[in-house]
């Protein structure tokens, strides 16, 4: 390790991967090894043990440590570490493992990256987790969410061996590990290195206040955006390092540099700040930029912030001597129309005109196809956000048709289809309930467990018809309000939803019976039929109702088109 850079969190920084040797001979031993998948974010968490960006860590942590991390933010042996780096995994691997064992940790195909020895195994208590790591229970944080719904009951403490760190297949130039990055500081002198930290496309305003920060401190900037795992909703990263790479060609030449993150982030504002300083400074930088509500998880519903604005800061601040890493206050840059130029807002007076443009604001205006000003981002950025997010009028998109039997819906789906076709621009695909369960779901039943794996399926179909800028018709009857709920999630993630409840009362659609199935039902044939013998539970979320029984399908549908006009996902012009 060159000897001049900043010394690792430690001392000592961490490589686990074993030898190719030792390897071959841990492969052949995992054959009596219980093994455990890992998921996503202990992915993200296995690559920074093995890869030393988790420095002085060795593993995942055993109970002495969690307990002393999630109280006092330190190891058992004193060291700062601010957030828990554990192995969580199920009950049934929990029962089947004994201390002493060895345990192959494996990607989703099956691969195994590395093996834990299995020094500890313990249920911890999440609340208790949550309340002193997150200093909130209340699980619109998203950490505290992720840790009492998605963590596996029962840790598991140990040191890891590593294989392999997982392989990627994008960007691989910007992929540096900690050794890797040292490296190269080494070879370029860089010395005093600044990292900017991120899970956001950058703007001007961005590039204007790393710049300064850089520029004032007398130091090389790195720009590390996490590629792991961020906050659910956030631009993706393929997107976003497209956009860094654009923007990084703005900076004087070989004063910035690039790489890639894979950390899973907890979005544990303060703490995470302290767990982003340790990680920079085992990548080798001595400054990280900290800004309001940094790694923050907003407010919650009553639109109280989790976090103060400024605590990431100064905790960072508290302990940066011994952190060895020096915190750099974020200065809020704002554009300022005169002097057409960006200036850190407590260098302006009151007076000075200036504009800003929020996330929100930026997202409504992608949406609509509108203006982006070049004074707030370059337009080569803009280009990249655009394709990622076209505009409405180009997006793609799900009409839901939900209702009873015979309450009409695939009528009226069907109609949809010729309409939306007629207008061309983008593919239809229908996804009628019986079209369904003839070619998707035919082993499955009505019970609410088979009928929610029927939904869900379609619900996975048509989300990635909507991904990929096509319109899906759904026509199923889809009784039960969560599931529904579940995939406009799913869909509204990754295009528009618009959900339309065919209220027909059930005494029409009886007499309509078209199948003949409520004469059954009501004799008792069929069983668990919905309106008869099985509940449809009204949606209340609908953005259309549609009463058939005095409707022509024309003049039903023509509600549908026009809504979708209103809403600009269709253009009848
Ligand atoms: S669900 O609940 O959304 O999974 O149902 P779906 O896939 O739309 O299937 C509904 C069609 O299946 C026929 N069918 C039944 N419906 C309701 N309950 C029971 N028990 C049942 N058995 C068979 C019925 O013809 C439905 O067709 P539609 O087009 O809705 O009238």
């Amino acid at each position: 390790m060159p000897a001049h850079l900043i010394s690792p969190h430690g001392g000592t920084l961490n490589n686990l991967l074993v030898s190719e040797e030792k390897a071959v001979q841990m492969k052949e031993q995992s054959q009596q090894w219980s093994s455990w998948n890992l998921t996503p974010r202990q992915l993200c968490d296995l690559e920074l043990l093995l890869n030393g960006g988790f420095s002085p860590l060795t593993g995942f942590l055993k109970k002495d440590d969690y307990e002393s991390v999630c109280k006092d933010m330190r190891l058992s042996d004193g060291t700062i570490w601010p957030l828990p780096i554990v192995l969580d995994v199920t009950e049934d691997v929990a029962k089947n493992l004994n201390t002493g064992e060895m345990l192959a940790l494996r990607d989703f195909e099956g691969t195994m990256l590395a093996a834990i020895e299995v020094e500890e195994i313990w249920q911890p208590d999440r609340q208790k987790e949550a309340k002193l790591v997150f200093a909130t229970k209340n699980e619109e944080h998203p950490g505290v969410k992720y840790l009492l719904h998605q963590t596996n009951p029962f840790y598991v403490g140990g040191k890891v061996r590593g294989i392999s760190v997982p392989v990627y297949y994008d960007f691989v130039e910007l992929r540096n590990n900690p050794a890797q990055l040292r490296q190269k500081f080494s070879a370029l002198g860089w010395r005093k290195v600044v990292a900017f930290q991120t899970r956001n496309p950058m703007h001007r305003a961005h590039q204007e206040l790393t710049f300064r920060a850089a520029k004032e401190l007398e130091a090389s900037l790195l720009i590390h955006p996490v590629v792991g795992l961020t906050k659910p909703g956030d631009v993706d990263h393929f997107t976003r390092v497209r956009c860094y790479q654009h923007l990084l060609k703005h900076y004087p030449k070989n004063t910035a540099m690039l790489s890639l993150l894979p950390l899973a982030m907890r979005m544990g504002g303060p703490r995470e700040a302290v767990l982003h300083a340790v990680i920079r400074k085992n990548y080798g930088c001595t400054h990280l930029i900290v800004g309001r509500d940094h790694a923050g998880p907003g407010s919650d519903s009553s639109g109280k912030p989790f976090y103060g604005p400024y605590e990431a800061q100064e905790i960072l601040k508290e302990h940066q001597d011994e952190l060895q890493i020096q915190m750099v206050p974020f200065k809020m840059m704002v554009y300022v129309e005169d002097k057409d130029t960006y200036m850190p807002v407590d260098e302006v007076t009151e007076s000075t005109k200036t504009r800003s443009i929020s996330g929100t604001e930026l997202r409504e205006r992608l949406s609509a196809g509108r203006e982006i000003p070049q004074w707030f981002s370059f337009p080569e950025v803009i280009e990249e956000l655009r394709k990622t997010y076209p505009p409405r009028s180009k997006m793609g998109f799900t009409v839901f048709f939900s209702g009873l039997p015979s309450s009409g819906k695939s009528t009226l789906a069907n109609v949809l289809l010729t309409k939306l076709m007629e207008i061309g621009g983008r593919p239809v695909t229908l996804l009628d309930g019986d079209l369904v369960r003839r070619h998707l779901s035919s082993e499955l039943g009505f019970s609410k467990e088979h009928r929610d794996i029927n939904i869900r399926r379609i619900g996975w179909v048509a989300s990635e018809i909507t991904k990929n800028g096509g319109i899906a018709i759904c026509a199923p009857i889809a009784p039960y309000d969560r599931t529904r709920k579940e995939i406009r999630e799913m869909i509204q993630a990754l295009g528009g939803f618009v959900m339309v409840h065919v209220a027909t009362p059930v005494e029409v659609c009886e007499k309509r019976d078209r199948k003949g199935m409520f004469a059954k039902a009501r004799a008792g044939i069929i069983k668990e039929f919905t309106g008869v013998s099985d509940p449809y539970e009204e949606p209340e979320d609908a953005e259309i109702k549609i009463d058939t029984t005095d409707c022509s399908p024309q003049e039903c549908v023509q509600s549908v088109i026009l809504h979708l006009e209103k809403e600009g996902y269709i253009s009848l012009s």
